[in-house]
């Protein structure tokens, strides 16, 4: 009977469309791209409504540009753990998308009465002329179902919607085509209540697209990708109301190191701390039209001025020692010795693994919760072609030692399990460094009795 219950849930999770997630790092969904990421506080939980990248099919010519044709919405409630709620919108039941566009680019939803409006935009069908239109999706929940409005918004041509209710209950859109424009919308939400007027005093050059406007005690952060130097980094103006006069107040986010052109964000309170959500082409470090949703931690100055965030793989949240800890996502590396690489270079989804290649190298990992009961063995996932030696520490690599792990040779991966002698309680780092002569490579960590 056990057995019966345990294959129908496996059947369910399998064809709900439900996938359910225990991912801490960056990037935060591990199993198909997501760029463009939407974050939004619904009853609790955070929603992420980002575009879905995918490799261009047979039929879509542009084979090196953006390739969308669905969107999926995604929850959590601890940023660590992500449920995909499947595909909630699809170029192919949406009556005035043009089909062969694959233009579902980046999207917004808000909660008004009730009732969630998810704004998408995409290529419009010959019906409805030409280029981008915004249309607009209902639903009663937040992850779904929702019935797109059969035409896009009347009056608006351009990507990237955002929409913000102000506290008076006046809903204003802002979305972009090479400048940033901002109109009301009516109370239905489905229809605009006055002309978009561009949005003045904004950088003249290399502003394309990806507004995303909030409020925070009375300031109003208009935040934009901006291309200053060779590709898109993230900067933000600030005004009194939602409507501007904007004034240009600095950067949130350098462009790339590794050259991912576009990046697109936005920017969340949830729990009391506050977080940027971005994209980053980490499963697709050749091709960066293909995207990754990443968070990082976001930080005000007491003038309400926001401090730069560095972007970092290990992300946001506690990761439990129970859990398979992926020391690849690390905070901290030695100065020499540590390098990183696919596991499976044919299928980057497998991850990445750590190489540790010299005597004291080491690597750390933040925030690992060792909870209060005693723990009394540690697994480690690893390759070493000669043999060698890993000890496991917490907080620094001069800090209390947990134990010694024998990596046995041999031309396979392989688990090793070992006892630990100290069992920390609470929330520590973890630091693996190589004490051995040889090297070795190492995808997980993971504690247990
Ligand atoms: O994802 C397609 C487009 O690339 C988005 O709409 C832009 O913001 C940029 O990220």
């Amino acid at each position: 009977m056990k057995k019966f219950i345990l294959i129908s849930f496996i059947f369910y999770v399998l064809t709900s469309g439900l996938f359910i997630g225990l991912y801490a790092q960056n990037p935060i969904i591990r199993n198909q791209f997501t760029a463009d990421p939407t974050a939004r506080v619904f009853n609790g939980k955070v929603y992420l409504f980002p575009s879905h990248d995918i490799p261009a099919p047979e039929r879509f010519p542009r084979k090196d540009w953006f390739c969308m044709e669905d969107y999926h919405v995604f929850s959590s409630s601890n940023l660590t753990e992500w449920t995909d709620h499947g595909v909630i919108v699809s170029q192919y039941n949406v009556n005035w998308v043009d089909t062969n566009s694959f233009s579902m680019w980046a999207p917004d939803c808000v909660e008004r009465n009730g009732k969630y409006y998810f704004y998408f935009p995409a290529n419009v069908n010959a019906k409805y002329g030409k280029g981008f239109g915004i249309g607009v999706a209902v639903a009663d929940k937040p992850e779904g179902p929702y019935v797109p409005q059969p035409e896009p918004i009347k009056g608006v041509r351009g990507i990237d919607p955002c929409v913000l209710i102000d506290e008076d209950g006046q809903a204003y859109l802002y979305y972009s085509l090479n400048r940033i424009f901002v109109a009301k919308l009516k109370e239905n939400m489905l229809e605009l209540d006055s002309e978009p007027v561009v949005i003045a005093n904004l950088p003249a050059k290399g502003l394309i697209e990806g507004p995303f406007v909030f409020e925070r005690n009375g300031i109003y952060y208009l935040t934009y990708p901006h291309v200053e130097n060779k590709t898109e980094r993230l900067e933000y103006a600030i005004a009194d109301s939602p409507m501007g006069p904007f004034k240009v107040a600095g950067v949130i986010m350098d462009e790339s190191p590794t050259g991912c052109w576009t990046n697109h964000h936005s920017i969340v309170e949830y729990n009391g701390q506050w977080y940027l959500f971005y994209h980053h082409n980490d499963y697709s470090p050749k091709f960066d039209k293909n995207r990754s949703a990443r968070i990082d931690s976001l930080f005000f100055n007491a003038d309400g001025t926001i401090r730069k965030v560095v972007p970092t793989l290990r992300g946001v949240g506690l990761t439990s020692a129970r859990d398979r800890i992926e020391i690849d996502r690390y905070s901290q590396i030695s100065d020499k010795g540590v390098s990183l690489a696919f596991i499976d270079t044919l299928n980057t989804f497998k991850g990445w693994k750590i190489r540790l290649g010299m005597q004291n190298a080491w690597v750390k990992y933040n925030s690992v919760d060792f909870g209060n009961k005693k723990l009394k063995s540690v697994n480690v996932r690893v390759f070493s072609l000669s043999g060698s030696v890993l000890q496991i520490k917490v907080d620094s690599a001069d800090g209390l030692l947990l134990g010694e792990v024998k990596i046995p040779s041999g031309v396979e991966w392989t688990t090793v399990r070992s006892r630990i002698k100290n069992s920390p309680k609470g929330v520590h780092h973890l630091v693996v460094i190589l004490k051995g002569d040889n090297p070795v490579e190492v995808d997980w960590v993971q504690f247990g009795d």
